[in-house]
C-alpha cells in the first residue's frame, strides 16, 4: 500500500517503525492512495547524532521508531570489527532503553574469542554466525520482537535478512578487496516481517554513529552497579578524571574493575571525530 503525508501532520516526521492511523484508500490496489493522519506515541526512538558529512552538526537524526532490540552486527573478518564503534552502538541503545543484541558475522573467517571477553564484563548477550550456520538461536532471539540491525557496510545485515525471511531480496554486495570497506549496498531502512513472528528492520551501513547528544547519565544509567561510587564525585564529574570517585570505589571492593573499565571505554567513546572507521 502506497500512504502520503497527511497535511495536517506538518513537519513532523515519519520513520521506519513507526505505528500509524490511515484514512483513505487501504486497499493497497494498484493507483489508490492512503493518507497518514497519526502517528502513534512511540515506545522507543533510536537516533544518532548527524556527522560531520551531513553538515549539520549536532542535530540527532532518529533512524527507527518502536524498535525493542538494537542488534550491533559485527563481522568478525573483512571488514574487521571496530570495537569503538559497537560500544558507540551499545550507548546508542541505553540512550534509547533498547536491549542491545551483538551479533557476529562472519564466524567462518576468524574467531570470535577476543570480542566475546571483550564484551563479557557488559553482560550483553551476542550470538555468532556464519554463512549457511544454524540460525535457530537468533530466530529465537528476535521472535515477537521488533529488531534493527546496525552496523557498517559489509557486515552483513542484508544477507542476515535474507536468510531469515523468504522473499526479503535485499541486495547484498561484496565487501571491496582493496578498502575492506562495504559498498552501502542497501540505500534505506526497511521492515520486513519475520515468518515466526516479529519485525527485522535492515539499514543502509553507516560509517560514523554520532552520539553528541548522550549525556554522561545516561551512560552510567547502564551500569546500577557503579551509580552508587559516583555520590562521592565532584558535580559535573566525567568519570573519566582523576578526580572522580568510582577508582576509590571499585578499590574498596564495591565493583569489578573492569566494569569500571568498560563505563570508562563508553564514555569515552563519546567524545572525538564522528568518523569511526
Ligand atoms: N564469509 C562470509 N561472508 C559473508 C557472511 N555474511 C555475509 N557475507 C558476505 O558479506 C558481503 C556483504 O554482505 P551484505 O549482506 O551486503 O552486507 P550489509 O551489512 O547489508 O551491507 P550494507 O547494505 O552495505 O550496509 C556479501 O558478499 C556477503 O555474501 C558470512 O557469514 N561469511
Ligand atoms: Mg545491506
Ligand atoms: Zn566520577
Amino acid at each position: 500500500m502506497v500512504a502520503m503525508k497527511a497535511r495536517e501532520l506538518g513537519r513532523k516526521g515519519i520513520v521506519v517503525g513507526d505505528r500509524v492511523a490511515l484514512v483513505g484508500d487501504v486497499t493497497g490496489n494498484s493507483d489508490t492512495l492512503a493518507r497518514v493522519v497519526r502517528v502513534e506515541p512511540r515506545s522507543s526512538m533510536l537516533r544518532r547524532s548527524a556527522d560531520d558529512t551531513d553538515n549539520t552538526d549536532g542535530i540527532e537524526r532518529p533512524v527507527v521508531a518502536n524498535a525493542d532490540q538494537l542488534v550491533i552486527v559485527t563481522a568478525l573478518a573483512d571488514p574487521p570489527p571496530r570495537p569503538r564503534m559497537i560500544d558507540r552502538m551499545l550507548v546508542a541503545a541505553f540512550d534509547a532503553d533498547i536491549e542491545p543484541l551483538l551479533c557476529l558475522t562472519k564466524a567462518d573467517l576468524a574467531s570470535p574469542g577476543e570480542l566475546v571477553s571483550l564484551y563479557a564484563p557488559l553482560g550483553v548477550p551476542y550470538v555468532v554466525l556464519h554463512k549457511g550456520g544454524d540460525l535457530d538461536e537468533v530466530r529465537r532471539r528476535l521472535l515477537d520482537r521488533v529488531s534493527v540491525l546496525v552496523g557498517h557496510s559489509g557486515v552483513g545485515k542484508s544477507t542476515l535478512v535474507n536468510a531469515l525471511v523468504p522473499d526479503a531480496n535485499r541486495a547484498v554486495s561484496h565487501v571491496n578487496a582493496v578498502t575492506g570497506r562495504g559498498r552501502h549496498t542497501s540505500t534505506s531502512a526497511v521492515a520486513l516481517e519475520l515468518p515466526e513472528g516479529g519485525w527485522i528492520i535492515d539499514t543502509p551501513g553507516v560509517r560514523s554513529f554520532g552520539l553528541a547528544h548522550v549525556s554522561v547519565e545516561t551512560v552510567l544509567a547502564g551500569f546500577p552497579d557503579l551509580v552508587e561510587g559516583t555520590v562521592e564525585c565532584p558535580k559535573g564529574c566525567t568519570h573519566l578524571g582523576e578526580e572522580c570517585a568510582l577508582d576509590a570505589w571499585v578499590e574498596t571492593g564495591h565493583a569489578d574493575p573492569v566494569r569500571l573499565v568498560s563505563l570508562r571505554r563508553l564514555l569515552a567513546s563519546r567524545e572525538g571525530a564522528a568518523d569511526d572507521d
